[in-house]
């Protein structure tokens, strides 16, 4: 028998009788992420009803229409509460809340911390294209200083989030980045990411030509996979290279990888006590 093929198996995931043609303009790095995503749940054997897939709004929101897994389409900057819900309501579903930059960053800012500091169990997959994609190219929190948007047509004066070390800070138990470019790695980051207890983040750089790439110095989608590749460096060599070389690199891989059980787990556990100690006739 030929061996199934990392097309085959995405085609196996998607909802084809209803959802197409896509709305994602051509080359946007946004099917890549959503390509790495589905072969990583294929890889670790999930069944698809194990799966809850929950987005915001933007052109990264739109991937959770095409899937056939649990999905919930939900409101800008709220995917995180929702899957926060979902996963406490049934531990054993696989949660991933899927965000633009702007989503996660800007208008659910809030929401990344809190659910890194409290480590639910879900993992935070952010597409980061460094602007508002799909509402015209608005500048958002993952902008790059200097860079010209829509909005800051003279170029961006505040400096961009660092989203690893915002997780990081936060409490999240993995984080890692990667970009569209190394898809191999994006992928086993990915699958690792959903395979880990607690809080995991994935930011997945991704590019958008059409509204940010066009207003910089990325004219065409290949200008900016070029982009993607000079810039990224594997985090063990960037950390070997001296300071001035790392100026405009950008680290990628696996920044945190902690052990510490789920807020699900320790809810669980806590309640699990409660209960004990009521048929004992305590408190
Ligand atoms: C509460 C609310 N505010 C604003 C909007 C308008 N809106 C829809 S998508 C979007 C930005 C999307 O950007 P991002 O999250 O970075 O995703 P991308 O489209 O780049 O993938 C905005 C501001 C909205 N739908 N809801
Ligand atoms: S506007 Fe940007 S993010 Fe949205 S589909 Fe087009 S390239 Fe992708």
């Amino acid at each position: 028998m030929s061996k199934i093929t990392g097309n085959e198996i995405i085609h196996q995931y998607l909802r084809h009788n209803k959802k197409f043609p896509h709305v994602l303009c051509a080359g946007c790095g946004h099917g890549i992420v959503l390509g790495t995503l589905i072969r990583s749940i294929h890889s670790l054997g999930i069944p698809k009803d194990d799966v809850v897939v929950v987005a915001g709004i933007g052109c990264s929101g739109r991937l959770a229409v095409y899937v056939d897994f649990n999905t919930v389409h939900t409101t800008h900057g709220r995917a995180l509460s929702f899957a926060t819900g979902i996963k406490i309501s049934n531990p054993k579903l696989n949660v991933i809340a899927l965000m633009g930059d702007g989503d996660a960053l800007s208008i659910g800012g809030n929401h990344l911390i809190h659910a890194a500091r409290r480590n639910i169990g879900v993992t935070a997959l952010i597409l980061n294209n460094n602007i508002y994609g799909m509402t015209g190219g608005q500048s958002s929190p993952a902008t790059p200083e200097g860079s010209t948007t829509m909005t800051n047509p003279y170029g961006q004066l505040d400096s961009s989030f660092d989203t690893v070390e915002l997780a990081r800070g936060a409490g999240a138990n993995y984080v890692a980045r990667g970009t569209v470019f190394h898809v191999n790695r994006l992928e086993k980051i990915m699958t690792e990411a959903i395979g880990r207890p607690g809080f995991s983040l994935v930011e997945a750089i991704t590019p958008c030509h059409t509204q940010f790439g066009r207003k910089n110095k990325y004219k065409s989608p290949v200008d900016m996979y070029n982009w993607l590749k000079s810039t990224a460096v594997p985090l063990e060599r960037y950390n070997e290279m001296p300071e001035d070389k790392r100026r405009d690199r950008m680290p990628i891989g696996v920044f945190v990888d902690r052990d510490r059980p789920g807020f699900e787990e320790r809810y669980y556990a806590m309640q699990q006590n409660f209960l004990k100690q009521a048929a004992k006739g305590g408190k």
